[in-house]
């Protein structure tokens, strides 16, 4: 029997042919900007998030990092959500190798930042204060149940960021769950952000890589700072071949992956023993926790459940997190469900 892994959509092996255009790809050495298919990533990406150039990272957690220390300079001050990826999972890189200061601000259960609260975090002159530079939002909001922002409300919070001289950043890991979920091109949610990264290595299935988007002149400078972060890759083109084929073939098909969310969520939440942590999902992500009382704990649960074969991620005392993507099948969320019953 198959493992169930729904511990992340991170966990996504390449799809046939994904492994197949890795295996026909051109490359050249990127750090000469010689590699055909990253460019041809690059520029298909810039595309998509409607902005002047893209640059291929190793991962989100770098494409954060790049455009933290691009927009920011040593002891200036980003905000952003008190469960936001970039606060809670990035190792604190971006105080550890840019010296910058996090503000948090309570995330909202719908994954917004108050727009009074990034009003009231903004630093005046007072030069006793760190500076304040830039706002981060990040859409799907992971810990918040994989919630959706919508274009409007990064509107607003595009158009705060401008009248008060901020950059706005945007941790688009899952933009295009967020963007297939609200019926809208991932260009429109991306629009108001000065920068933005989105994950080629999570539902998207490709192996591995995200794409940072923005100005040209952002660009230029992110690039000289991956590669001092060690960041410059050579024929990665055989990595961004996988990540073409990401966006050519994956993207429509992530509405199955929240329909199975919701189905599975319905049948979990009727398990006893079990609710549903966040309500209904809006993407791809189903919180769970045990009820209060339970005389196991999350750990006991997920250790059993994987005697069953199924993966889950322990996200919190009592709480899980199951994430769907292309490689789970109706079959793998009744199997689930079977195993939660049995275990709790
Ligand atoms: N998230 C992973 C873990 O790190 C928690 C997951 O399983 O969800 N932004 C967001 C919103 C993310 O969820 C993640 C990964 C990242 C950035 C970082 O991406 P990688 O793993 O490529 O560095």
């Amino acid at each position: 029997m198959d493992i169930v892994d729904l511990r992340s959509d991170t966990v996504t092996q390449p799809t046939p042919a994904m492994r197949e255009a890795m295996a026909k790809a051109e490359v050249g050495d990127d750090v000469f900007g010689e590699d055909p298919t990253i460019n041809r990533l690059q520029e298909m990406a810039a595309e998509r998030m409607g902005k002047e150039a893209g640059l291929f990272v190793p991962s989100g957690t770098m494409g954060n990092l790049l455009a933290i220390l691009t927009h920011c300079n040593r002891g200036d001050e980003a905000l952003m959500g008190h469960l936001g990826h970039t606060f809670l999972f990035e190792a604190g890189g971006m105080s550890a190798l840019g010296s910058v200061f996090a503000h948090t601000l309570p995330n909202q259960p719908d994954g917004s930042l108050k727009l009074d609260d990034i009003r009231a975090g903004i630093r005046g002159s007072d030069i006793h204060e760190p500076i304040t530079r830039l706002i981060i939002l990040e859409n799907t909001q992971n810990r918040c149940g994989g919630v959706v922002l919508s274009a409007d409300y990064t509107r607003q919070v595009g158009a705060l960021a401008k009248k008060n001289g901020l950059k706005l950043h945007l941790d688009g890991a899952r933009i295009f769950n967020a963007a297939v979920a609200q019926g809208v091109e991932a260009g429109e949610l991306a629009a108001p952000a000065d920068s933005v990264t989105f994950c080629l290595s999570k539902g998207l299935c490709a192996p591995v890589g995200s794409v940072l988007c923005g100005s040209k002149d952002f660009i230029d400078k992110a690039r000289r700072l991956r590669k001092q972060l060690g960041g410059g890759m050579r024929q990665a083109g055989i990595l961004a071949a996988a990540g073409i084929v990401a966006l050519e073939q994956m993207i429509d098909r992530l509405a199955e992956d929240h329909q199975r969310a919701k189905r599975l969520a319905e049948r979990l939440s009727v398990v006893k023993g079990l609710e549903l942590t966040f309500g209904m999902p809006q993407t791809n992500m189903v919180f769970v926790n045990l009820t209060a009382g339970h005389p196991k704990s999350a750990e006991q649960v997920e250790a059993e459940l994987a005697k069953e074969k199924v993966l889950v991620e322990v996200a919190g005392p009592g709480a899980f997190r199951l994430v769907t993507h292309f490689w789970i099948n109706d079959e793998d969320a009744e199997r689930t469900v079977q195993a939660f019953k049995r275990v709790i």
